[in-house]
């Protein structure tokens, strides 16, 4: 056991003196800034199907990530009775696919004013350069953004506290494989003052903070065997 022990402490050692020199290097560069969060984006070989359930096999195979910051005072979201949303992504040819699980103890929808409805708001940099990003604004219940009500691209389950977006990206095939994105749920109660919630901590005022959704290539071969589970599920 005790060989084992120091076996374990020299393998600690080791990657302790690997993370100094990583870290050394961050900040040499860069001293204050915390590194934006990376979700992995596994490729399925099957995509979810856009029901808004997620009970794809795709949605097994990866983590929640979570909208755990407040974006107005910066701080971390713990109020997990009032909202609490998280998210999924996954890929396949061309396209991204979100899925959200969203807690809210109050679904708001104003038919009037959509753009004050609980919503997700997603924010795209697909391409190095690429300064402005693309903004889509989803209303609770609606299938399309605000920006683009012709063009819809979810669909919302569970009384609304589940949804699937599919976004038309090529960021997979982008050398390195990566898309800077940040996602937020704005909530909105009834009386209340608009509470929003983000995935990346806010950084400066004018600047809207992305955290990276990097593209893994090789094909999860757990999901090889699910080709047909649009068609089967189709038949309950
Ligand atoms: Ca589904
Ligand atoms: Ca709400």
């Amino acid at each position: 056991m005790a060989g084992v022990r120091q076996i374990a402490r020299g393998v600690l050692t080791g990657l302790c003196a690997v993370a100094l020199v990583l870290s050394g290097t961050a900040l040499g560069s860069e001293p204050e800034a915390t590194p934006p969060p990376v979700y992995p984006v596994k490729r399925v070989s099957r995509a979810p199907l856009l029901d808004g359930i997620l009970d794809d096999p795709a949605w097994e195979e990866v983590s929640f990530g979570v909208l755990e910051w407040n974006v107005d005072d910066g701080t971390l979201w713990t109020d997990v009775t009032d909202t609490e949303v998280r998210f999924k992504a996954v890929w396949r040819e061309d396209a991204l696919y979100l899925a959200l699980l969203i807690d809210d103890d109050e679904r708001f929808v104003d038919s009037e004013q959509p753009e004050r409805s609980d919503r997700v708001v997603l924010y795209v940099t697909e391409y190095f350069g690429d300064a402005v990003g693309r903004w889509y604004t989803i209303p609770l219940f609606q299938s399309a953004s605000l920006e683009d009500p012709d063009a819809p691209f979810v669909v919302w389950g569970q009384e609304g506290r589940t949804c699937e977006i599919r976004l038309d990206v090529e960021a997979m095939y982008a050398e390195p494989p990566e898309m800077g994105l940040n996602l937020f749920y704005m909530d909105a109660d009834t009386g209340q003052p608009e509470t929003r919630l983000g995935w990346v901590a806010p950084s400066t005022p004018y600047e809207t903070p992305q955290g990276i959704f990097r593209f893994f290539q090789r094909l999860d071969p757990s999901t090889t065997l699910m080709t047909t589970w649009g068609r089967m599920k189709s038949l309950y």
